[in-house]
C-alpha cells in the first residue's frame, strides 16, 4: 500500500539527463587532476575525499571565471544599472552541487570523477557549509542572489567574511552546546582573494569643521582607529549559467600588521594588539536570530561592511561616470534588515564630505539609491543603538542623524503642527531607555521604497510599527513577499521528483514554475500518484538512514514523517509541537492496541546561546524523545528524533523526506517564513496557523489542502490587550492540564522533577505566545492529518496539490518584483 510496493520507474535522477559528450568528461577529468597535481600538489593515490572536493572545486571555477570577468568588466547593457544587496548574512551552504547544476555540468562531472575513481557525492559531501548566517534572513539573501544571477540582473552581494559561521550545535545529555564552526580550515576553493581591493574604515576620532568655499561649513572625519576591508569575491552563478554575478565579502585587516617596536623590546602581545582588536570585526558571526545583540562590535560590524560596500560601489561607478550626481540612476542598494541601515548616514557622508555634493542634492540621490526590507515586528529584534555609542564610534554620523532627524521633524511638524506624540513616535531618536538611534526609522526615512517579506506582514508594518511613518510617507511601504530558489530546494535537492516532474510537465518546468499548476491534472491519477509517493518513499529512506546514523534512532520509513526544521524560538512554538507529542504517547499508553497511524515527529533546529528558554525546550524535546523511543508500550508508532546541528546541507536533506511542515508560529509573529514554502514545494503538506506567507500558500495552494488551525493574528492581539490567561485554555481542554502536569511534574525529567515547571507556569499565566490558547485546535488538526495518512490515494492527491500550487513560491518571482518595482532594473523575459 505505501510507494515501495509500487514499481519504480525507471527515471534518470538527473536533469541534465542526456548522455555526457565524451571529450568535454575527458577535458574535465584532466583539469580535476591538474587541480590536484599542481594546486594542491597531492598524488591522485594519496588524495582525500576533500581534495577531491577542492580540485573538483577549483576546476569548477574556472568554467566560470569569463563569465565572472565580464560582469566586472561591462557596463550592465538595458538600464546600466547593478543592484546591490548588503546583508550581515549569506547562508550559502555548499555550492558544488549548485554550481555544476546551475551550469548544466552533473553528468559530465559523475563521469570525470567516475574515470578517476571518486563518485560525485564523495566529493560534495566533503565540502564544508558555508554558514554565514542564522537562519531565514541569510539564507533568502543567498537565495535572492542565485535568482537575481539567474534572472541576468548584474548585481553585487556585500557582506562580512566570517571567519567563523554559525556555531556547531552539538546536544550532550539534551543540552545544546556551541562550538566554533571552522569552515575555512582547509582553504575556500570558490573565492578569489581581492588584497588589492581595499577599503580604509574609520571609527571613533573627531570632526573638524571648516568654512567651505560656498559658504556652507565643511565637516572632516578624522578617525582615531583605522581598519581594512579586504575583499574576497565569490562567483553566483545563475540557472543555466546566464550570468554570474559577484559575492563581496569583506575580511578586517589592520592597517599595520604589528608595532614593530613593540614587538622587538619584548612585548609580543601588545603588538599584536591592534590587529587583534581590528580583525576581531570579521572573526565570528553573530547568533543573534532575533534578539538584540546590544555590543559594540555589532555595531563595528554593521558599519564596517556597510561602509567598505558604499565605497566600493562609488569607485565603481566613478570608473565609468564622471561624477557621483547620476549615482542613483545607476546603483539600486537593497537593505537587508536594518543591519547596514547606517549606509543612510554613510551614503550622505560620503557624498557631503568626500565627494562635496550639497546636503539637499545627496539627500535626493540617498533616498533614490536606498530601499529597506523589514523582517520582523518582534519589538525585542527592532535594532537600536545608544546615543553615546554612536557618538563614540561614528561620530560625523551621529551629526548627519541629527541633522536628517532635524529635517524630517521640521517637515512633520510643518504638517501637522502641535502633534507632540506624532513627533515622539516617528523620531530618530528614541527616548525610551536612554536617548537610542532607531534604525529601523532611519532605514525607513532614507529609503524610496520599504517591503514587508508577506502580505500579512507588510500589513501589520502598517498598522503597527510603522503606523506613523506610513501616514507621513503613503506608498512608501510596499510588499515583496518571499520566495525560494527552485534550483536548490527542489532540482538539487530533490532530483527524483524534478525528473517525474520533466517527465510528466515536460523540461519547460525547469524554467517556467507556473507549469507546476498543470499536475493538478494528474492529481488525482493513480499511476503518477505512484511515482510522487515512490520519490517520497525514497528520500523518506535516506533520512531514516541519517536518523540512525546521526542519533541512533530506528524509524520506519513507511510511517508519516512530521517535521519541524527552524531555529529554536518561543513564537514558532516548538512546544506547541512537543505537547501534542506527549498528549499523543498518552493516549497511545492508554489505548496501546488502537490502530494508531504511524508517526515520526522530526525536530531540528539552533536555539541563541544566551536564549536560555529556546535551550530548555530544546532539552525537554530530548527528555520526550528518550521517554516515547524506550518505551514498548507504544511498539514503535511513535518516534521522537532530535537532529543535531542543523543547517542547509540537513535541510536538503530533510526537506525532500516530509510528509507534514510544521508551520505553526503564534499568529502575527513570523514575518513570512520560507522553509513552509520549501517543505510544499517538495509535496509536504502543511500542518499550519494564518501566519507569514503560509496565508498566501493557502490561497495559491486552496485553503483545504493545508491543515490550518488556531487563532488569526487579529484574535491573538484581541486576547493579549484583553489580558488572556492559559488557565482558561486549561479549564477548557480535554487532555491538556493532563499533558502539562506529566511535564510539570516531572514524568520525562526523573532526574530534575522541577525542570520544566517555569515552562508549564508560563503556559497557565499570561501564555504570551498562544500555545494553550491554540493547543486543542492544534490537536484536532494533528488528528485530521493522522487520519488522511491512513489513506494512501487521499494523502497523495493532496500532496501533488501542494507541489502543483506552490510555484508562484520561486524567489525569481520575488525579484522580478523587486527589478521591477523597487530597484527600477529590466528583467528580460
Ligand atoms: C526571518 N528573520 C523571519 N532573522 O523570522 C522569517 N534577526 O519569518 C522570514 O521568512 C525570514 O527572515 C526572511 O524574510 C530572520 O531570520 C534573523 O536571522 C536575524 C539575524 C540577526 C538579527 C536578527
Amino acid at each position: 500500500q505505501d510507494g515501495s510496493t509500487l514499481r519504480r520507474p525507471a527515471l534518470n535522477t538527473s536533469v541534465a539527463a542526456a548522455a555526457p559528450a565524451t571529450a568535454e568528461v575527458s577535458a574535465l577529468r584532466d583539469l580535476i587532476l591538474r587541480k590536484l597535481t599542481y594546486t594542491l600538489g597531492k598524488a591522485a593515490s594519496e588524495a582525500r575525499d576533500r581534495d577531491w572536493f577542492m580540485a573538483t572545486a577549483l576546476a569548477v571555477r574556472d568554467h566560470v571565471v569569463d563569465r565572472f570577468l565580464a560582469q566586472m568588466r561591462d557596463r550592465p547593457a538595458a538600464s546600466g544599472k547593478t543592484v546591490y544587496y548588503l546583508s550581515l548574512e549569506f547562508l550559502i551552504g555548499r555550492l558544488l552541487r549548485e554550481n555544476i547544476s546551475n551550469l548544466g555540468l552533473t553528468e559530465e562531472l559523475r563521469a570525470a570523477l567516475a574515470e578517476l575513481g571518486v563518485t560525485l557525492d564523495q566529493a560534495r559531501l566533503a565540502e564544508p557549509d558555508a554558514a554565514l548566517g542564522n537562519g531565514g534572513l541569510g539564507r533568502l539573501a543567498a537565495c535572492f542572489l542565485e535568482s537575481m544571477s539567474s534572472l541576468g540582473i548584474p548585481a553585487f552581494g556585500y557582506g562580512i567574511r566570517y571567519d567563523h559561521g554559525l556555531f556547531r550545535q552539538i546536544i550532550r545529555e539534551g543540552w545544546q552546546q556551541e562550538y566554533p564552526e571552522d569552515w575555512l580550515t582547509f582553504g575556500n576553493p570558490w573565492e578569489f582573494a581581492r588584497p588589492e581591493i581595499r577599503h580604509r574604515i574609520g571609527f571613533g576620532g573627531e570632526v573638524a569643521t571648516e568654512n567651505g568655499h560656498d559658504g556652507e561649513p565643511r565637516h572632516r572625519w578624522h578617525p582615531g582607529e583605522t581598519v581594512d576591508a579586504v575583499a574576497y569575491d565569490t562567483p553566483v552563478v545563475g540557472w543555466r549559467g546566464k550570468q554570474v554575478n559577484h559575492l563581496r565579502l569583506w575580511r578586517a585587516r589592520a592597517p599595520d600588521p604589528m608595532r614593530l617596536d613593540a614587538f622587538n623590546r619584548g612585548d609580543h602581545l601588545g603588538a599584536l594588539a591592534e590587529q587583534v582588536r581590528a580583525e576581531a570585526i570579521s572573526k565570528v558571526l553573530y547568533p543573534s536570530d532575533d534578539s538584540p545583540a546590544g555590543q559594540e562590535l555589532r555595531l563595528r560590524q554593521e558599519y564596517f561592511f556597510t561602509s567598505a560596500a558604499l565605497q566600493d560601489l562609488l569607485r565603481r561607478h566613478l570608473r565609468a561616470e564622471p561624477s557621483v550626481a547620476n549615482l542613483a540612476d545607476h546603483v539600486a542598494i537593497q537593505l537587508n534588515d536594518t543591519h547596514p541601515a547606517i549606509a543612510v548616514a554613510e551614503l550622505m557622508r560620503l557624498l557631503v564630505d568626500e565627494h562635496e555634493l550639497p546636503w539637499a542634492e545627496a539627500w535626493r540621490i540617498t533616498c533614490a539609491a536606498l530601499s529597506y526590507t523589514n523582517h520582523t515586528l518582534l519589538p525585542e529584534a527592532l535594532e537600536t543603538w545608544p546615543v553615546p555609542l554612536m557618538e563614540r564610534l561614528l561620530p560625523r554620523h551621529m551629526q548627519i542623524i541629527y541633522r536628517i532627524n532635524a529635517e524630517h521633524l521640521d517637515a512633520v511638524r510643518a504638517a501637522h503642527p502641535g502633534d507632540d506624540r506624532l513627533l515622539a513616535s516617528v523620531s530618530l531618536i528614541g527616548e525610551d531607555h536612554g536617548r537610542r538611534v532607531r534604525m529601523g526609522q532611519l532605514a525607513f526615512v532614507g529609503s524610496h521604497k520599504v517591503n514587508g517579506v508577506s502580505a500579512l506582514h507588510t500589513d501589520l508594518m502598517r498598522q503597527t510599527v510603522f503606523h506613523d511613518l506610513n501616514g507621513l510617507f503613503p506608498g512608501r511601504i510596499v510588499n515583496k513577499t518571499n520566495g525560494v530558489s527552485f534550483r536548490r530546494w527542489l532540482m538539487q535537492c530533490n532530483p527524483g521528483l524534478t525528473a517525474l516532474l520533466v517527465d510528466a510537465l515536460g523540461p519547460r518546468v525547469l524554467d517556467a514554475p507556473e507549469a507546476l499548476a498543470e499536475l493538478r491534472a494528474l492529481a488525482g491519477d493513480a499511476v503518477f500518484q505512484g511515482r510522487f509517493a515512490a520519490v517520497k518513499r525514497a528520500n523518506k529512506e535516506a533520512l531514516a538512514l541519517r536518523i540512525r546514523e546521526q542519533i541512533g534512532v530506528r524509524v520506519d520509513p513507511g510511517a508519516l514523517f512530521d517535521v519541524q526544521i527552524k531555529r529554536i524560538h518561543e513564537y514558532k512554538r516548538q512546544l506547541l509541537n512537543v505537547l501534542q507529542t506527549v498528549a499523543l504517547y498518552e493516549a497511545m499508553r492508554a489505548q496501546p492496541m488502537r490502530d494508531w497511524t504511524p508517526v515520526v515527529k522530526v525536530f531540528s533546529g539552533k536555539a541563541a546561546p544566551g536564549y536560555h528558554r529556546a535551550k530548555l525546550i530544546i532539552k525537554l524535546a530530548c527528555d520526550v524523545a528518550r521517554v516515547v523511543n524506550r518505551d514498548p508500550s507504544v511498539r514503535g508508532l511513535l518516534k521522537v528524533a532530535f537532529l543535531p546541528n542543523y543547517n542547509v546541507s540537513a535541510a536538503e536533506v530533510i526537506v525532500p523526506a516530509a510528509d507534514l511542515s510544521e508551520q505553526i508560529s503564534t499568529a502575527g509573529m513570523e514575518a513570512s517564513g520560507t522553509g513552509n514554502m520549501k517543505l510544499a514545494l517538495n509535496g509536504a503538506l502543511t500542518i499550519g496557523t494564518l501566519d507569514g506567507a503560509t496565508v498566501e500558500m493557502a490561497e495559491h495552494i486552496g485553503c483545504e489542502h493545508l491543515f490550518l488551525f488556531g487563532l488569526s493574528a487579529a484574535e491573538v492581539a484581541e486576547r493579549r490587550a484583553n489580558g488572556w490567561r492559559g488557565e482558561t485554555a486549561v479549564a477548557a481542554s480535554d487532555c491538556l492540564g493532563e499533558v502539562l502536569d506529566a511535564i510539570g511534574g516531572g514524568v520525562f525529567s526523573p532526574d530534575d522533577h522541577g525542570r520544566y515547571r517555569p515552562l508549564v507556569d508560563s503556559l497557565t499565566a499570561e501564555d504570551w505566545f498562544m500555545v494553550a490558547a491554540d493547543f486543542d485546535s492544534y490537536l484536532a488538526a494533528q488528528t485530521r492529518a493522522a487520519l488522511l495518512y491512513r489513506d494512501p490515494q487521499a494523502w497523495r492527491r493532496e500532496a501533488v496539490l501542494n507541489t502543483a500550487g506552490m510555484g508562484w513560491f520561486s524567489s525569481d518571482r520575488s525579484i522580478a518584483e523587486y527589478a521591477g518595482e523597487i530597484w527600477n532594473v529590466p528583467v528580460a523575459p
